[in-house]
């Protein structure tokens, strides 16, 4: 129901982070996520420093760091409790349930130590679900299926994207919500299936920026308005709408656009949920 609000949905979750995001949005009165895609850890942590008031969510790319360590998890973490705002490390992962388990455990990053969501692409099907799930479940972490891109000519659609939301069905436990570009309730159930009352999935959607309309590389752009008001996604993902180019790395301007992106997403949900 796209009526609801965050803190009436919060209520009837069941996965902690699932939980913890809900009401860390309903307090800080923010739905903004900001993607942080910078490749050394200085600018990543000023960054992050500087939008933290404004998010509730911070999304990670940390393979793309240069210098990737332990004190740079640890910087990161301590942001997180100081902003009050949850880690969100978009790793996609795609493999087979054994493997993306290891890659979420182990190696370098240690994913599931530090971020309290994760994302996979469905297309191995139920076991990248359960893998991840071995490893994320007692660690009371979350997981978000890509069930459609924002890149033009995305092969997440129809058939694909239906899946993608019977295969979150069946494990709400850890899978809560998707990767999309509108609102996922209902969506997949076969003829003479009915939803069940308290479905309810969490929409984060990237693709958005106020200013352009694609990157020149497939990324494609919708407004705050067009996201949350219109398609009923819940949490606008902004990264270089937010920051610009890095190598211009301007504190003041970066927190007045995080400003900007969180007033259009909070008025936007405000819209969406106004009751007649
Ligand atoms: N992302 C998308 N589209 C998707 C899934 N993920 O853009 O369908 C991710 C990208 C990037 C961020 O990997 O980290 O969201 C978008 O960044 P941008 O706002 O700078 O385009």
């Amino acid at each position: 129901d796209r009526h609801q609000t965050y803190a009436e949905r919060s209520a009837k979750q069941t996965n902690a982070a699932a939980i913890q995001l809900l009401d860390t949005i309903d307090r800080k009165k923010t739905n903004l996520c900001v993607s942080v895609d910078v490749t050394n850890s200085k600018d990543f942590l000023a960054i992050i420093d500087a939008v933290g008031p404004y998010v509730c969510l911070v999304k990670t790319h940390v393979d793309i760091l240069e210098d990737f360590n332990r004190t740079l998890v640890e910087h990161l973490v301590q942001l997180s409790e100081k902003h009050d705002f949850l880690i969100f490390e978009d790793r996609k992962f795609a493999d087979i349930g054994n493997t993306v388990a290891l890659q979420y455990f182990s190696g370098v990053h240690r994913i599931a130590s530090w971020a309290h969501i994760t994302n996979a692409h469905p297309v191995p099907g139920p076991s990248v679900v359960k893998g991840l799930a071995s490893v994320g479940l007692p660690m009371k972490r979350g997981l978000l299926l890509l069930a459609e891109m924002s890149t033009e000519g995305a092969l997440a659609r129809g058939e694909y994207t239906d899946e993608a939301v019977r295969i979150a069905r069946t494990h709400r436990d850890f899978v809560i919500g998707f990767i999309a570009q509108r609102r996922m309730e209902g969506v997949g159930l076969r003829p003479g299936e009915t939803m069940h009352p308290t479905e309810d999935f969490l929409v984060l959607a990237p693709g958005v920026g106020l200013d352009v309309k694609g990157d020149g590389m497939g990324q494609q752009y919708r407004t705050p308005r067009q996201v949350v008001f219109e398609s009923g996604c819940d949490v606008i993902i902004v990264g270089r709408g937010i920051y610009g180019k890095p190598e211009a790395l301007d504190v003041q301007a970066v927190q007045a656009q995080a400003e900007r992106y969180r007033k259009a997403g909070w008025d936007a949900y405000l819209e969406r949920v106004k009751r007649e």
